[in-house]
This record gives structure tokens, C-alpha cells and sequence, in this order.
């Protein structure tokens, strides 16, 4: 007999869930069956706050009517439109739409479906482009400690997030790790960018000197390290990096798949840290979420260095079948007409210092060994149960569920980033509701 007859509406066992204790879950499911604006409801009838912009992406807020609505109109206009030797005016609109806020020189974009595939797409960009310019022996990537560049075979090699790589096998080869910034030590509860810990760029120097630079086709990093529990970069050191890539003619790929889309409370990461990369990827806050869609930047000379050869062949093999969905571009373009009209790609700045003084307030609660904030991000890391590390933050992620407050916590860190429409009022309920959780948890 066919399993599917034992199945009813309701039964949990067929999705194997991404990233989730499926088990613990499935006992005790939680369920959201809508969301507006901050908020989600849950199957059982309760509004949730949303500090997390879902997974860091609806940056602003949920159920746009705007972007809702571009859905359904382009859902019934063109649904479909084949991505290669093909076109649709709404693709080259976006790309326009984003060159405009991007950094300058930030003049060509390709797209994707997510983040890991943004990540695979501007890996392969820099690998080719300096084979294009007949260097074809800078092959080896460089990544970070801590690092987080989506789940698929690039992104992990060049990601230093030891549970995501060690069951994978021997991933590519020629890759290279610098050391993260972390130092609780020396920066424990500091506001903002860390005073020490700069110098820990020339790191890369030592690593350069080790390859020989070439032999290096780019290094990789998150402007503010986010799946890994919030590291927000020291003073100097994107500067110092951009210097040594420069130096060696290495190509420096910032993965603003966080933090693109007004997270720090300027477009991307790089004009907030005025810090300009030679590629930068993004995903998540493109489309506020709702649709996949990612989106890499390259600047003219990478893009131009392609445009060799005869006219009639293609000049870079990599795409998806999905790149520049009109779905996904028309939610894209509203999605950006919202942040306009909002100013919502500058409004972190406005309300990051509330932001941070709420969030340090939280110093003497229990459990607490460390803060950090950058723009509309925090983070609260907590002392780890002795022999079971997770299981504390887990707690605090179960109970302010329960409490009425989305969390997201990786290790013993609660990550903070809610959607970029956040009122004071609603820092406040987040709060309260976070130090009610640290309070009642073992
Ligand atoms: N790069 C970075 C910097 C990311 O943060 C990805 C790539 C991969 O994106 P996709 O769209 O393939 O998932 C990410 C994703 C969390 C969390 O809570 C972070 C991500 C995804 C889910 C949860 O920290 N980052």
C-alpha cells in the first residue's frame, strides 16, 4: 500500500526540516500561519514579535502590501520567461534599480535564487576572472574562522563554521582560513566596532606570504560575521584587508548577505564602513524574504574583463534557470520602492543608538558574559551549561516563544535583528520580554 494513504493533512514526518532539531520539533511543533508588519501568528492564536526579520531578511516587515500585490500582478502578467539567450524588461530594471544603491562602481549584477548561490556565483566570478587576464594560477580562496557563506560546496570550504563542514568530506581544495576577530577578553560589552582586534587582518599577509599571492584568487568574509553569533568587525580591520588584497592584486568579495538591504543603517556594509570590495554578495532583504532571490555585484573591471571574444559566444558559463525570476524581479523592484519610501535603508541609523543602549541594558542579567550591536543587530552571549553547550540558549529560544517573542540563537548566542520598521515602543516589548526569559531560565 502506498505510504501516502497513511498520510493525513497534519502528519509531520515527510518534511525533513532545514536546519532544525526535526525531532525535538516535531513533538512540540511551532507553527506560524500568518504574519503582518512585526508581528507573526501562531497556529495556536498568539501574536509573535518578530526580532529576528524572520531569518534576517524581511527587513521590512512582513506582508508589504506593495510587494504583495507586484506578486500578484506579475503572477498573472508574465509568469515565466526562459533566463538564458532570453530577457524580460523587469530583470534589467532591477539591475539598474540596485547599481543605483550599490557602492560606487558597483555597475553589473547577476542573479541568483538565495545567498549559498550568490556565495558559488561570485567564488566561480573571481576564480574566472583572473583567467580571463591570463592568471589562471590564482586559484586559491581564502576565507575566515567563524565564517558563514551559505551551505553549498564553495560556501562551506571557504566558511570556518566547524559543525556545517565536518561531515562533508574533503570539500575544494586550495582553500585557506584566516583567524576570526573575536576577542571576549579584550572587547567584552563594547559598543559598536571593537578597539582591538584590527591588526588581526595581516593575518592575510602572513597567509599571502605563505601561497605566494599568486596563487590567491580572493578572500571572502562578512562585513559583521552574523550566523556565527554576531562578531562585528574591529576597528581598522576591513581597511587593513582591503589594503593587503589591493597590494596583491587579490580580489576582496564581501558576503552582505545579512547585512546588504540597510541592516547597519546605510544600503550595504560596504558604504557604512566605507570600505569598497570588489564583489559583494546578497540575498534575504532583496526580495524583504518573501520570494528567493540573490543578487552579486562586480564592479566594471571584472565585468568588462568577460566581454572578450567573438560576440556570439557566451561569456561566462554559470547561471540558473531561475536567475532573475520575473516573480522574484517584480517582487524585488517593490520591495525597493518600500525602502524608498520608508527610508528604511538608512533608518538603522537613526535608531541603532536606542537600539544600543536598550540592548546593554540587559549587562546584568543573568546568564549574560557578553553584548554586541551594530546598527539594528545584537547579540547576548550567554554562559554555557557546564558539559552541554546550546542547551541554555536553546532554552531562551523555546521560552521566548512561549513568551510571545521570535529569537534566534546559534551556540549560546541570542542573535537580535529585527525587521528595520521597529518602533521604540517595540525595543522595549523586545527587551522586556528577552530579560523576562534570562530571568527564568535555568
Ligand atoms: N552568506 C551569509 C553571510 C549568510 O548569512 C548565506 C550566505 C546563505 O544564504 P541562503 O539564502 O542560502 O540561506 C547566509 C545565510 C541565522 C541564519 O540565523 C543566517 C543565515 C541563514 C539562516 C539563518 O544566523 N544566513
Amino acid at each position: 500500500m502506498s505510504n501516502r494513504l497513511n498520510t493525513t493533512p497534519n502528519d509531520l514526518r515527510a518534511f525533513w526540516m532545514p536546519f532544525t532539531a526535526n525531532r525535538q520539533f516535531k513533538q512540540n511543533p511551532r507553527m506560524m500561519v500568518a504574519a503582518k508588519d512585526m508581528h507573526f501568528t501562531s497556529s495556536d492564536g498568539r501574536q509573535i514579535l518578530d526580532g529576528t526579520a524572520g531569518l534576517w531578511c524581511v527587513n521590512a516587515g512582513h506582508c508589504r502590501p506593495k510587494i504583495t500585490e507586484a506578486i500578484r500582478q506579475q503572477a498573472g502578467e508574465l509568469d515565466y520567461a526562459p533566463a538564458f539567450q532570453m530577457g524580460h524588461p523587469k530583470a534589467f530594471e532591477l539591475a539598474n534599480r540596485l547599481v543605483d544603491i550599490a557602492p560606487e562602481g558597483m555597475n553589473h549584477v547577476l542573479f541568483t535564487n538565495s545567498g549559498s548561490e550568490s556565495v558559488e556565483t561570485a567564488l566561480k566570478v573571481a576564480l574566472a576572472y583572473h583567467r580571463t587576464k591570463g592568471e589562471g594560477a590564482r586559484s586559491r580562496l581564502i576565507g575566515r574562522e567563524r565564517g558563514y557563506h551559505g551551505v553549498n560546496f564553495g560556501g562551506i570550504s571557504v566558511g570556518g563554521i566547524v559543525s556545517n563542514r565536518k561531515m562533508f568530506g574533503t570539500l575544494l581544495t586550495g582553500v585557506d582560513h584566516m583567524p576570526h576577530t573575536h576577542l571576549p577578553g579584550q572587547n567584552a560589552f563594547t559598543k559598536g566596532q571593537p578597539e582591538h582586534g584590527g591588526d588581526i587582518a595581516s593575518e592575510l599577509e602572513r597567509i599571502v606570504t605563505l601561497h605566494d599571492a599568486s596563487t590567491i584568487a580572493a578572500v571572502i568574509v562578512e562585513p559583521v560575521a552574523g550566523s556565527t553569533g554576531v562578531l562585528i568587525p574591529p576597528k581598522g580591520y576591513l581597511k587593513k584587508l582591503r589594503e593587503i588584497c589591493t597590494k596583491h592584486g587579490i580580489l576582496l568579495i564581501f558576503d552582505e548577505v545579512i547585512t546588504g538591504f540597510g541592516r547597519l543603517g546605510s544600503p550595504f556594509a560596504a558604504q557604512h564602513y566605507d570600505v569598497m570590495p570588489d564583489i559583494i554578495t546578497t540575498a534575504k532583504g532583496l526580495t524583504n524574504g518573501v520570494i528567493p532571490m540573490g543578487a552579486v555585484f562586480v564592479t566594471s573591471e571584472i565585468h568588462d574583463a568577460f566581454m572578450q571574444g567573438p560576440e556570439h559566444m557566451i561569456e561566462f558559463m554559470h547561471g540558473y534557470t531561475y536567475s532573475g525570476n520575473p516573480i522574484a524581479s517584480a517582487a524585488a523592484l517593490a520591495t525597493l520602492d518600500t525602502y524608498k519610501e520608508e527610508s528604511l535603508l538608512t533608518r538603522a541609523s537613526e535608531i541603532a543608538p536606542y537600539w544600543e543602549e536598550q540592548l546593554h541594558s540587559l549587562k546584568d542579567c543573568p546568564h549574560v558574559i557578553d553584548i554586541r550591536n551594530t546598527g539594528l543587530i545584537g547579540a547576548i552571549e550567554l554562559e554555557p551549561i557546564a558539559g552541554e553547550p546550546t542547551k541554555r540558549a536553546f532554552s531562551a529560544f523555546l521560552k521566548a516563544y512561549e513568551d510571545g517573542l521570535l529569537i534566534r540563537t546559534t551556540g549560546d548566542i541570542i542573535a537580535l535583528s529585527p525587521p528595520l520598521i521597529i518602533s521604540k515602543d517595540q525595543i522595549d516589548e523586545l527587551f522586556d520580554k528577552v530579560r523576562k526569559v534570562l530571568e527564568g531560565i535555568d
